[in-house]
């Protein structure tokens, strides 16, 4: 292998340690024996029980993109004890953050949202009022990384939130206590079966951070409409970056008793500015959605 030069041509010292998991590859390579069954069991018994540890959490996230995971980072730092679950959609989390925007790779993040970068440790360039990251995955897969590796945080990908869970209290007042669930590809599908029911999550605290409108974005701001919570849909309006983002983050609130949004979700709800490529207000928006949440619990 070519030695690894630093800019000014030395060559760098590789402290890497060897981690090589092959001692040779001459054809006599081989794993430990293992069954079929111990893999599939191996699978099952942590899938089903997280399932029913999480039936019952503290706190569930829908949607894990900018905003959710931001969210999640945020208020797993603050509360250990909290039991987060985060569901998303689709196979990958992630969101929109894969890619800075319009397809191209590098992720703007306005000031002063550029302090969340400095607490994950990544890199970026400045240039004044704001940084750029070299490639959003490397934002997206870092966060990612340090919110799975929270004890207290699990995630279920490939699972959509198919409804909310709305009680009334005694005083008639309508309170979102939990999530219904399904496999996304069920989800899907439920045009094409007679009856597949869902799964329910109940929580205290539900934050929503579903994303502007798209095939499944802005998930609970068009069930409080349709569930009669809310009148009608402010809809997202035209990019206005100077008003778009401070809006969002300024706007991040308990909608209704037990459900707080976060992130895009609210451009939808309250008719508010996009902003396009630029990511400051969705960190921005999910730290102050763990801080809402943190709040309800000291109350
Ligand atoms: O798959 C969705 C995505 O990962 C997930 N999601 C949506 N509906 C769901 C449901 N159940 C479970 N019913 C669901 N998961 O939510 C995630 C939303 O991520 P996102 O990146 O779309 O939203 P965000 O608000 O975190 O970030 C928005 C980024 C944008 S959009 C924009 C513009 O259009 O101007 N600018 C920015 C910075």
């Amino acid at each position: 292998m070519a030695p690894i030069t630093l800019n000014n041509g030395q060559p760098k010292e590789d402290t890497t340690p060897n981690y090589d998991v092959c001692e040779n590859y001459d054809g006599k390579y081989r794993f430990a024996p293992i069954e079929e069954s111990q893999v599939a069991r191996a699978m099952i018994k942590r899938y089903f029980n997280t399932m029913y540890e999480r039936a019952v959490s503290d706190v569930v996230i829908i949607g894990a993109g900018s905003a959710g995971l931001s969210c999640a980072w945020q208020l797993a730092n603050m509360h250990p004890e909290l039991k987060i679950t985060i569901i998303e959609a689709s196979v990958a989390p992630g969101g929109g953050a894969w890619l800075g925007g319009q397809l191209m790779s590098p992720m703007v993040v306005r000031k002063p949202a550029d302090g969340f970068l400095r607490q994950l440790g990544v890199e970026y360039e400045d240039e004044g009022a704001f940084v750029v990251v070299k490639h959003a995955a490397l934002f997206t897969s870092t966060l990612l990384s340090k919110v799975l590796a929270k004890p207290n945080v699990v995630m279920m990908n490939a699972t959509a939130v198919e409804d909310l869970i709305i009680h009334e209290d005694f005083r008639g007042e309508q309170r979102v206590a939990g999530v219904v669930t399904n496999w996304t590809l069920v989800a899907l599908n439920h045009d094409t079966q007679s009856c597949m029911d869902p799964n329910t999550i109940t929580a205290p605290v539900i934050i929503s951070a579903t994303g502007h409108d798209g095939p499944m974005g802005a998930f609970s701001a068009k069930r409080l409409v349709s569930a009669g919570l809310k009148k009608e849909l402010g809809n997202m309006r035209g990019l206005d970056m100077s008003r778009a983002e401070p809006a969002i983050v300024n706007s991040t609130r308990e909608v209704v008793p037990g459900l707080i949004f976060a992130g895009m979700e609210l451009s939808e709800h309250d008719g508010s500015n996009r902003m396009g490529p630029t990511f400051g207000a969705m960190i921005a928006s999910g730290t102050k959605a763990a801080h809402v949440a943190s709040g309800i619990f000291a109350s």
